[in-house]
Formats: structure tokens, C-alpha cells, sequence
């Protein structure tokens, strides 16, 4: 298997979570995001990816791109150790605390969106800055009453053990740190993103542990 990727980018530090849970192994390929102005457009990336987007998990001939989807193949493909619970209802639970982050977050405050806002709208960075913590904090505050409380939140997002949504919550918090936001306000977020780095399979797909780190 291989990962293309880019260090600092949150969906590919999903995936790369996802596979460590699973104990697999993957090399990876990195698609710099914005040297010469971005390898994700350039024709051979577009060719197995059309969004131009990171990341694209490549297992023989096959290419499969967005990280829920690649992370949900490889549950299918590799079921030990699970990364969803059994339970239909908390197979959904996990899900939607999952897609709050992929969803509702990450794409708001992705790069091309902060390039258009600052590129083709003018906005200068302090409004640029301030998109982004509104969106973030408008997602993390219902993540952490999702979370606050639930009997079914342990020490990781559902239960005792890592799964699908803590794949997403820790890049999303890496991001949030990057960016300068008060996370004070999600002391239940924190709990679990805290958690989640203390284990090995966190650490090894950090951005700062990735061989394209600069
Ligand atoms: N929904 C996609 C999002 C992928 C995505 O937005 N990747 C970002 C990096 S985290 C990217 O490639 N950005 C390039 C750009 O904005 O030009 C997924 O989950 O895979």
C-alpha cells in the first residue's frame, strides 16, 4: 500500500493513524501542497486523484481517495483491531462525531478556502483568521457537548479504546494549536486528544515524524 500525502495535512493524519491502529504497513509518497504552487494540480496527481486533494491510498492498481472512505476500507479489509464499535447505533454515534470534524470543520478552514478568501475575495489575514476560528469553534463547541457526558465517551471519543473519531479529532486539534485557538473551552476534547498521544500509533503519524516534515 501506498500513501500519498503531505505532512501537515489533517485527512492524510487521519489515514495515517487508521493504519498504525491496524499495526499495517504502507510507504508513502508526499504531494507537497504548496510548493510551486501546489503538486496536488499538477496532471499526474490529478490523474489518480481529480480533487486534487490529499489523501490517496493506493493498494495495487487501485486508487481510493477521501480519508473516510479509505479509512472505512480499511476496517472492511483488516477488521482487528475494529475502529468502529459493533452496535448499529454506536457504529453511528462514532460516525457522525467522525463527520462533525471531516465535514463540518476541516473543510471550511482548508487550504484552498483560506487561499480564496485571501487570493480571489482580498480579505486580509486578521479576517481570515477569524473565519477560522469561527468555524472551528462552532464545531468544537458541539463536539464537546457530544462528547461531555455521553455514558458512552471513555477515555477515547467512544469507550476505551481508539477508533474512527479519534483518527479525526486529533489532526483537527493539531490544526486548531497551529492556528493559535483557545481550546480551553473543550477540557473533555482535550482529555481524548491527550489520550490519543500517548499511544504509539498516534505518535508515529504525527506531522512532525513525517519524513517531508520542514
Ligand atoms: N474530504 C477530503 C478532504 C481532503 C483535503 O481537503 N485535503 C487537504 C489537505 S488536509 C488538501 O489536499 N488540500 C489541498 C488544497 O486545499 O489545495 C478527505 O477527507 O480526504
Amino acid at each position: 500500500m501506498k500513501l500519498f500525502g503531505y505532512f501537515r495535512s489533517s485527512a492524510a493524519y487521519r489515514v495515517r493513524i487508521a493504519l498504525n491502529l491496524k499495526g499495517l504497513e504502507w510507504d508513502s509518497e508526499s504531494i507537497h501542497l504548496t510548493k510551486d504552487g501546489g503538486k496536488q494540480y499538477g496532471d499526474k496527481y490529478r490523474s489518480i486523484n481529480p480533487q486534487a486533494l490529499v489523501p490517496t491510498l493506493q493498494e495495487e492498481t487501485t486508487y481510493l481517495t477521501q480519508s473516510l472512505a479509505i479509512m472505512e476500507y480499511i476496517e472492511e479489509a483488516h477488521p482487528e483491531p475494529p475502529l468502529l464499535p459493533r452496535d448499529l447505533a454506536a457504529r453511528a454515534r462514532v460516525r457522525a462525531l467522525a463527520l462533525s470534524i471531516a465535514c463540518d470543520i476541516h473543510p471550511l478552514n482548508n487550504l484552498r478556502v483560506l487561499k480564496y478568501l485571501t487570493k480571489t475575495i482580498g480579505t486580509d489575514d486578521g479576517t481570515r483568521m477569524s473565519w477560522y476560528h469561527h468555524w472551528l469553534s462552532t464545531g468544537l463547541d458541539a463536539l464537546e457537548k457530544m462528547l461531555a457526558g455521553h455514558p458512552d465517551t471513555g477515555s477515547f471519543c467512544h469507550g476505551d479504546s481508539p477508533g474512527l473519531a479519534d483518527t479525526c479529532l486529533v489532526p483537527q486539534i493539531f490544526n486548531a494549536n497551529r492556528f493559535d485557538c483557545d481550546l480551553t473551552p473543550y477540557p473533555t476534547i482535550l482529555r481524548i486528544n491527550k489520550n490519543c498521544l500517548e499511544l504509539k500509533a498516534f505518535q508515529a503519524a504525527s506531522p512532525e515524524n513525517q519524513p517531508d516534515a520542514q
